[in-house]
């Protein structure tokens, strides 16, 4: 290696398998009892706990190690009430045309409507967008990689760290999103990516009864022997 390679020894320490496979069980215990929400309390969060799951989604692997994501945290009343009321016109005319009988009926177990409440109640929405590129020191564009699968893999990391923290969040997706940016002011390199209302469930929350699919269906398998 060479010696302005800018490179740093990692050594993280190594863990028995019995002691890797009691924790990675724990976390796939934890997380399995993750489900999306869509009754939200309006309890207070902290801004420090969305502080903490952005940054645990800043840890987030990405192309190029570009970053290329921009979360607006909203708890401004007044905001979420303008994403509220362009959300759901959205979602109005999807449900009443845009959006195709198999989606609606693919849907129907979900018992969604175009009608979103939650987003003015909820004590935060966190917007994440995707930058499609980004600025050099000298305002010239800068190349992003990877964009949408940077992107993905730091939202899955943020929803694992709301979870953890005891909080619930949806991936909500109205379409299109255009409106966000208009709201939140932010700049053509970025696109919203996905919505999170984020806080705590209601005591009276419903979620629909979903079971997730087994390993033999989401994996397949070519294993070698094993020398002992
Ligand atoms: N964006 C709409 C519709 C919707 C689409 C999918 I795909 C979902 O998994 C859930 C909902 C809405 O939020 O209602």
């Amino acid at each position: 290696m060479s010696e302005s390679s800018g490179f740093i020894p990692y050594s993280p320490p190594r863990i028995s398998h019995v002691d890797g496979l009691t924790a990675g069980r724990a976390l796939y215990d934890r997380l399995d009892r993750r489900r999306s929400v869509r009754y939200f309390s309006e309890d207070p969060v902290p801004r420090e706990m969305i502080e903490i799951a952005i940054r645990t989604a800043s840890t987030a692997p990405s192309g190029a190690h570009m970053q290329p994501w921009t979360f607006a945290a909203i708890s401004d009343a007044s905001i979420k009430r303008q994403i509220r009321e362009a959300a759901e016109e959205e979602e109005r005319v999807s449900y009443e045309g845009r959006m195709s009988e198999e989606w609606r009926e693919a849907l129907a177990p979900l018992g969604t409507d175009w009608q979103k409440p939650y987003l003015e109640t909820v004590p935060w929405i966190v917007v994440l967008f995707a930058q499609t590129f980004g600025h050099h020191p000298d305002g010239s564009k800068k190349k992003h990689y990877y964009v949408k699968e940077s992107v993905g893999i730091a939202a899955g990391m943020f929803i694992a760290s709301l979870h953890e923290m005891g909080l619930a969040t949806l991936t909500h997706t109205p379409s299109p999103m255009g409106f966000l940016s208009d709201i939140l002011g932010r700049p053509a390199n970025e696109r919203p990516y996905i919505l999170f209302p984020v806080g705590y469930p209601t005591p009276e929350c419903v979620v629909p009864d979903l079971s997730r699919k087994p390993l033999d269906q989401v994996s397949v398998w070519f294993e070698g022997t094993v020398e002992k």
